[in-house]
């Protein structure tokens, strides 16, 4: 694929009717949210991700893994939106038909002002039971005396339901499991009919998420990249920003909105 330089971008950007923003674990690592390919640490540090997000490990040990849930969701509470997240609610703005597609189960695009980001993998806010109706749980909120971070590696019995008394899960998508349908055919819809699809943070190994911006590509999307590192994506990218999501979108941004329309 032609590599187009890197001021070619903005001018893409601005003259795009439809946009998919696809964004992955990276976006949210500038808001001290670890990547998937961070190594873990405390009593996870003997896993690694794709082994802990699994049906299988909860059910071996759920309250090891629903610790692991737990520590993540109170990392993100901590957590703010950084300015690749603020840049990218920006690119809404700048073109009303842009579809924010996220692999992420974290709410920083939604706190950054993104209207209604396509979960491709749930949310680390909708937990549910894993009885047949599957029944949304409530969320046990911090309490003030409470330490707000359970401590890495704690071990936290996962809650049951208050419906039918089964044991509530992390309301995301493991490893083995089938996506949300309505997403998925959301995220392929969007990324088959838009003019550029931008992928920011993600390592594009994961499928069927790491589809979208293929299809994109094939559909005759010019795809703009935004990694500090190689990633499968380079050959299908127009453009490869190499740099940080945090650095490198306000600046595109702020290069799009000056560019010819
Ligand atoms: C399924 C939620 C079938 C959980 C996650 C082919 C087709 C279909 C499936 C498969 C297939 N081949 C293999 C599979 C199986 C599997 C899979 O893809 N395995 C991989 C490991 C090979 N897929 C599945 O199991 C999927 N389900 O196929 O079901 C089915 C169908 C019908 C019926 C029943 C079953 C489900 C996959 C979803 C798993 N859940 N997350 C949780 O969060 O706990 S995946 C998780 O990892 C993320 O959501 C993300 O999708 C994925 C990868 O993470 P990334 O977001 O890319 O982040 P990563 O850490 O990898 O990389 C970070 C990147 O950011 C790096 O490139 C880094 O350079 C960059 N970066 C770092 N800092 C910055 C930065 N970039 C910018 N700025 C920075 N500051």
């Amino acid at each position: 694929m032609e590599q187009v330089p890197p001021t070619e971008a903005a001018a893409l950007l601005a003259q795009a009717r439809r946009v998919v923003v696809f964004t992955g674990a990276g976006i949210s690592a500038e808001s001290g949210v670890p990547t998937f390919r961070d190594d873990l640490t405390g009593l996870w540090a003997r896993f690694d991700a794709t082994q802990l997000a699994t049906p299988e490990a909860f059910h071996a040990d759920p309250d090891l893994v629903w610790g692991w849930y737990e520590w993540r969701r109170a990392r993100v509470r901590r957590a703010r939106p950084n300015p690749g997240h603020l840049a990218t609610a920006a690119i809404e703005s700048l073109c009303p038909d842009t579809v924010l597609v996220t692999q992420n189960v974290d709410d920083l695009h939604e706190r950054a002002g993104s209207r209604s980001p396509v979960h491709l993998h749930g949310s680390l806010f909708a937990p549910r039971c894993i009885g047949a109706g599957a029944h949304p749980a409530a969320l046990s909120e911090p309490v003030e005396d409470e330490p707000a971070d359970p401590g890495e590696g704690a071990r936290i019995p996962p809650p049951r339901c208050a419906h039918c008394g089964w044991l509530v899960r992390p309301g995301v998508v493991w490893f083995g499991e089938a996506l949300p349908e309505a997403a998925l055919t959301a995220a392929v819809e969007a990324a088959a009919g838009c003019d550029v699809l931008l992928t920011v943070g993600t390592s594009g190994v994961v499928y069927p998420a790491a589809e979208i911006p293929l299809i994109a590509a094939r559909r005759g999307a010019a795809v703009i990249q935004v990694n500090p590192e190689p990633t499968p994506l380079d050959d299908v990218s127009a453009v490869n920003l190499r740099g940080t999501a945090a650095q490198v979108l306000p600046a595109l941004v702020a290069a799009a909105r000056s560019a010819p329309r």
